[in-house]
């Protein structure tokens, strides 16, 4: 048959891009149309996601992908997790929130004042993260104001569409899902004073949310629109034991489940059980990622007043001998913007780098991600009853060669990386399913054998 195309927008932490996803008969295929820089903006009260750039380079992208390619039969939108914005009737109330702004530790406070931890994991399975929606809505004032609240895709699908919906996995992050149901948990919104009017109906991956009136009134089509569950649909899984780390700024480490586990054990490792697309459950944590080498990179080129090339620092890196001391991604003094340079050393109690001494830095922190990708592997399969025996690694993070066989050694496990891609691949695959490229009832494991035979994995195997 013909090969058909959809656009995908794929909006990360630290950049975003359109994309044009073609599919057909032993075709599955991207093609970058825009690629634009993201990341914390500073205002006045703290810090914030610049909306309005965003949307600006969405509406461009979109249109240039039409030029390019007029036959594009819908749209589909993912992001980043958690953050939100306040709608009136006028639109948007407040420019949106960055979740590394540090007002949400008001709300967690809040929150556990009147719903304890135990119980909110119970209900709504996830991770303790500080900056989870529920926690946001805990310290913003505006929530009382407001008609409603959309996640950041679901904010730009309502520009295009005008419609006010919330898709499900994505929602699955707010802390307000029940993990069971899959519903809106309204009691537990109601316990913590959070008007249920906020909350929009619900759709699932797949479902037409609207047309785009400014697109020549093309379908949005909901996918993953949580940027790690679309990546997870494009994890070429060959098995249950297989893992996945989809690794950007974060790296999410975990596995595909069929039930959340909510057990305290999966609690105290503090385990999250997100809604996968299908109904699955994301069974993961969040490890610190490539975060850690942007944001230091970042000080590095800003105390030179000149960029420091990240390609470069890698491969000198490499070139260093492995280190003897690491110290622990997951640090909480990791978590906010600033001078990450500064708080490594602290953490592992020595001086700042000279400039010569940078490759060995970053050597430093390549493997203290990985090192922590390794732990999370272990806890993932003791928690989940499984013996893994596979790492898939997706997202940017497989670019890195370094990052890919220090997960394989200090996990004594072979690491597939890619496709790098995963994330927009998902949002893409999703879409077409849904435009019936793949037939009536196409699994994820069919989208997934697409994958694999079209984007071959590269193999890093452990050395003892
Ligand atoms: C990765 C991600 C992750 C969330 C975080 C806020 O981009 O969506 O899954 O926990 O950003």
């Amino acid at each position: 048959g013909a090969v058909r195309a959809v656009a995908a927008v794929d909006l990360g932490a630290t950049s975003g891009r359109v994309m044009i996803g073609r599919v057909g008969q032993g075709v599955l295929e991207l093609e970058q149309v825009a690629r634009f820089p993201n990341g914390p903006v500073e205002r006045e009260d703290g810090w914030h996601w610049d909306l309005e750039a965003l949307w600006g380079h969405v509406q461009a992208g979109l249109a240039e992908a039409l030029r390019r390619e007029p036959n594009i039969e819908s749209v589909g939108i993912d992001s980043w997790a958690v953050d939100y914005g306040l709608l009136g009737a006028d639109g948007l109330l407040a420019e949106p929130f960055h979740y590394r702004d540090d007002r949400t530790a008001r709300g967690v406070d809040a929150v556990h004042g009147l719903v304890p931890f135990e119980e909110l994991y119970r209900r709504n399975g996830l991770q303790f993260l500080s900056f989870n929606t529920v926690y946001q809505y805990a310290a913003d004032a505006l929530v009382a104001e407001a008609e409603t609240s959309l996640l950041i895709p679901d904010l730009l699908a309502e520009r295009l569409t005008g419609r006010r919906v919330a898709e499900r996995t994505n929602a699955s992050t707010t802390g307000l899902l029940d993990a069971h149901t899959g519903e809106w948990d309204l009691a537990l919104a109601e316990a913590l004073g959070i008007p249920s009017r906020v909350l929009p109906p619900l759709v699932d991956p797949g479902e037409t949310v609207g047309l785009a009136r400014g697109l020549g009134d093309i379908p949005v089509i909901a996918v993953g629109s949580h940027d790690t569950a679309s990546a997870i649909v494009a994890v070429p899984l060959s098995s249950s034991n297989a893992a996945y780390i989809s690794c950007g700024t974060w790296g999410l480490v975990g596995l595909e489940v069929a039930e959340p586990i909510v057990t305290d054990a999966a609690r105290a490792a503090n385990f999250t059980n997100e809604g996968g697309v299908d109904g699955r459950v994301r069974f993961l944590h969040n490890v610190t990622g490539l975060w850690l080498l942007s944001e230091t990179v970042r000080a590095w080129s800003e105390r030179d007043g000149a960029p420091v090339d990240l390609p470069a620092l890698l491969a000198a890196a490499a070139a260093q001998s492995a280190p003897a001391r690491l110290f622990d991604a997951d640090d909480a003094s990791l978590a906010a913007p600033g001078d990450m340079p500064a708080r490594i050393a602290a953490l592992l109690g020595m001086p700042e780098p000279d400039v010569e001494d940078r490759a060995a830095f970053a050597r430093v922190i390549v493997e203290s991600i990985a090192d922590a990708f390794a732990r999370t592997l272990r806890t993932a399969g003791e928690l989940a009853g499984r013996e893994i025996d596979t790492v898939h690694l997706v997202g940017g993070g497989a670019l890195n060669a370094l990052l890919c066989q220090a997960t394989a050694d200090r996990s004594g496990l072979p690491v597939l990386a890619g496709p790098v891609e995963a994330t927009a691949l998902g949002n893409v695959l999703v879409q077409t399913r849904a435009l019936g490229c793949f037939g009536a009832d196409a699994s994820l494991e069919d989208l997934r054998a697409r994958v694999a035979s079209v984007f071959p994995a590269v193999r890093f195997d452990p050395r003892s």
